[in-house]
Formats: C-alpha cells, sequence, structure tokens
C-alpha cells in the first residue's frame, strides 16, 4: 500500500483551451495570448532556467522567506496539509513539508498541476522521503478544476499560490482566484500567497530580460507550442523578446515584436494572421504588489490578511491569509 493517489481531470476539451485562446487573442487589434501556454516540456525547462538566472530574485528570494518562516507559519496554522496550486517540481514544497515534519503535523500534500509527469515523479519521491506521508495529486488546471481538491480529515490546511504566480492573472481574473481558493478554505485553515514586489523599474526589467536571453527563448517558446499543438508556421526567430516594467498598471509586461510584416497560418483553426512589422504580441503580464494593493485584493475576494513575511530588501513577500471572519488560529 503507497500513499500516493493521483486522479487527472484534463481531457480533450482541455485541447481546445489553446484552440480558443489561440483564436480569441490573435484575432483582437491588441494581440494577447494568457501565459499558461508556456509551459510544454521545453518551457517548463526553460522556466526553470530562468530560476537559477542572476537577474531572477523572485525563486530564490522566495526561498529565503520560506526557510527564515516556515516553522512560524506551520506553528501559527497548526497545518498538517499542503495543497498546492501549480506546484511544478515541488520544491518550495518541501521547505513546508520539513516543517510540518518538524513539528509532528505532517499528513498530507496535495499538488495540483497540469504536467502529470512532474506530479508523479514527485509524488513518488516524496512518500519516500516523509514518513506516513500521502499525496494526493490532482492533474488539473487551477483556473477550472479546484472543485477536485479533496475535503480535509479536519487537519488545517495551508492551501499555497507561490513563485508570484498570482500576479500572471489580471485584476479580475485575480481576484476570481483567490475568491475561489478561499472556498478551500476551513476556519482553521489559511492561503498562503507569495508576491512580487513593487521596486526599481532597472531591477524588475533586467529579470525579465536576461542577458543569457533564456526568458527571450521562454518567451518564443509559445509560438513553437502553437506551431506543434495548432499546426501553425510562426518563424519563431522573426520575433524579438521585450519586456518592460508599466508603471501605471504596476505589472511587467512581456510581448513578442514581429521583427517584420508576416503572414502566419494557424493549420487547425483554418486561420492566418497578419502581423505589421513591430507590431507586438502580449503573452504575460506580471504584475508587482504593495502590502495595500494585495490587501484590498484580498478584500475583494472575502479574504483576509493576516500576516506579511518579507525578505530584508523587501523584494518579495509571503502572506497568510484567512477567510474573513475566521479566528485567528493563534487566538
Ligand atoms: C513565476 C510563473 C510567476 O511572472 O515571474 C518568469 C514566470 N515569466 N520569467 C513570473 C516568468 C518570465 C513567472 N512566474
Amino acid at each position: 500500500m503507497t500513499g500516493v493517489a493521483i486522479a487527472s481531470y484534463l481531457s480533450e476539451a482541455d485541447e481546445r483551451i489553446l484552440a480558443n485562446d489561440v483564436l480569441d487573442g490573435l484575432t483582437r487589434p491588441f494581440k494577447e495570448l494568457p501565459p499558461k501556454h508556456f509551459y510544454d516540456a521545453r518551457g517548463s525547462e526553460l522556466f526553470e532556467q530562468i530560476c537559477e538566472l542572476p537577474e531572477y530574485y523572485p525563486t530564490r528570494t522566495e526561498a529565503g522567506i520560506l526557510g527564515d518562516w516556515a516553522d512560524e507559519i506551520v506553528a501559527r496554522t497548526g497545518a498538517g496539509e499542503l495543497v498546492e496550486l501549480g506546484s511544478g517540481t515541488a520544491d518550495k514544497a518541501r521547505i513546508l513539508l520539513d516543517a510540518m515534519a518538524r513539528a509532528g503535523t505532517l499528513r498530507r500534500y496535495v499538488p495540483l498541476d497540469v504536467a502529470e509527469r512532474m506530479v508523479a515523479d514527485s509524488a513518488r519521491q516524496l512518500v519516500e522521503e516523509y514518513d506516513g506521508l500521502e499525496v494526493h495529486g490532482v492533474i488539473g488546471d487551477f483556473e477550472r478544476h479546484l472543485d477536485h481538491v479533496p475535503d480535509t480529515d479536519g487537519t488545517p490546511r495551508i492551501v499555497a499560490l507561490l513563485g508570484g504566480t498570482v500576479g500572471n492573472f489580471p485584476p479580475g481574473t485575480r481576484r476570481t482566484l483567490l475568491r475561489n481558493m478561499g472556498t478551500l478554505l476551513g476556519r482553521d485553515d489559511r492561503l498562503l500567497l507569495g508576491t512580487d514586489l513593487v521596486k526599481d523599474p532597472a531591477v524588475i526589467e533586467a529579470a525579465y530580460d536576461d542577458r543569457a536571453g533564456v526568458t527571450a527563448e521562454f518567451n518564443r517558446n509559445l509560438l513553437h507550442v502553437i506551431n506543434r499543438e495548432l499546426g501553425a508556421n510562426f518563424v519563431a526567430d522573426q520575433f524579438e523578446h521585450v519586456a518592460f516594467f508599466d508603471d501605471k498598471h504596476q505589472w511587467v509586461e512581456m510581448r513578442l515584436r514581429a521583427l517584420a510584416a508576416c503572414s502566419v497560418e494557424i493549420g487547425d483553426l483554418g486561420m492566418t494572421v497578419e502581423f505589421e512589422a513591430g507590431e507586438e504580441l502580449r503573452t504575460e503580464i506580471s504584475a508587482k504588489f504593495t502590502r495595500e494593493r494585495l490587501e484590498a485584493d484580498y478584500r475583494a475576494a472575502g479574504l483576509a490578511l493576516e500576516h506579511w513575511y518579507t525578505d530584508e530588501d523587501e523584494l518579495f513577500a509571503l502572506s497568510l491569509a484567512g477567510r474573513e471572519g475566521a479566528q485567528s488560529p493563534a487566538g
């Protein structure tokens, strides 16, 4: 008897999501695609390389904050279960699972990710590493499959969305996502959210336009995904990587700029998309937060910020939030 259960909720209908996003996003006057399609095998590998870049501070800063505060977070919440949305390789989860193991509360890890292989591999490793741990993997998209997260047995849980991923959603969608995450929380459960913070735009822009060109490759990989999945003929190196901080929206944007006018066939959709020379396609926004702005998002989602953890340079923050009106577990 092993402690691993994995259930997949992805279906053929989900393959149409890319098609719909492409159809919708490339027929607008200002072309745009959602960032979730970056993460095929190659894109996930490039993202892991980004996390190691000298310019890309979020991953290591968040890991440092988690390392410093995981015991405190576990003591405060009494958590014995971790639900992690977009769990990936589960590197950050380990820091929290270690703290739960030290506290003697650890029972279950519930990773939710579209990448079945990553969830299955990490589940197998984790049950070996942690005595008595149960892993219940959910293969799905956290925008649509949160209702497949199992109920707790009453053990307090932490529902985590780390890495600053919440910043990849525009404000309205972000609040809807936070509200939906709130439905997974009972009175004793808490949300743990990683958010990148507003800072010198030059620091942010360097993090999204590294000297080695890994982020540029990651950005262009989206075009390879569309070529492969939808029979399109983008010439990826005819598009240049653009990243800039938009001060008004307080987010960094990534775009792909057509170096020359071109027309792209999207075979599976029977559609041709025209790009003018210099025309830009927006591929990602990554919002940078202040504590005040995040508090407003929480309030709009029926949640309340309870604790704020940051690094000494205030580059990145982790926050604990509960459902509005829930008692603080520490009393
Ligand atoms: C960690 C997924 C939130 O917005 O910083 C990294 C993805 N994009 N470099 C982010 C990303 C460009 C990233 N997330």
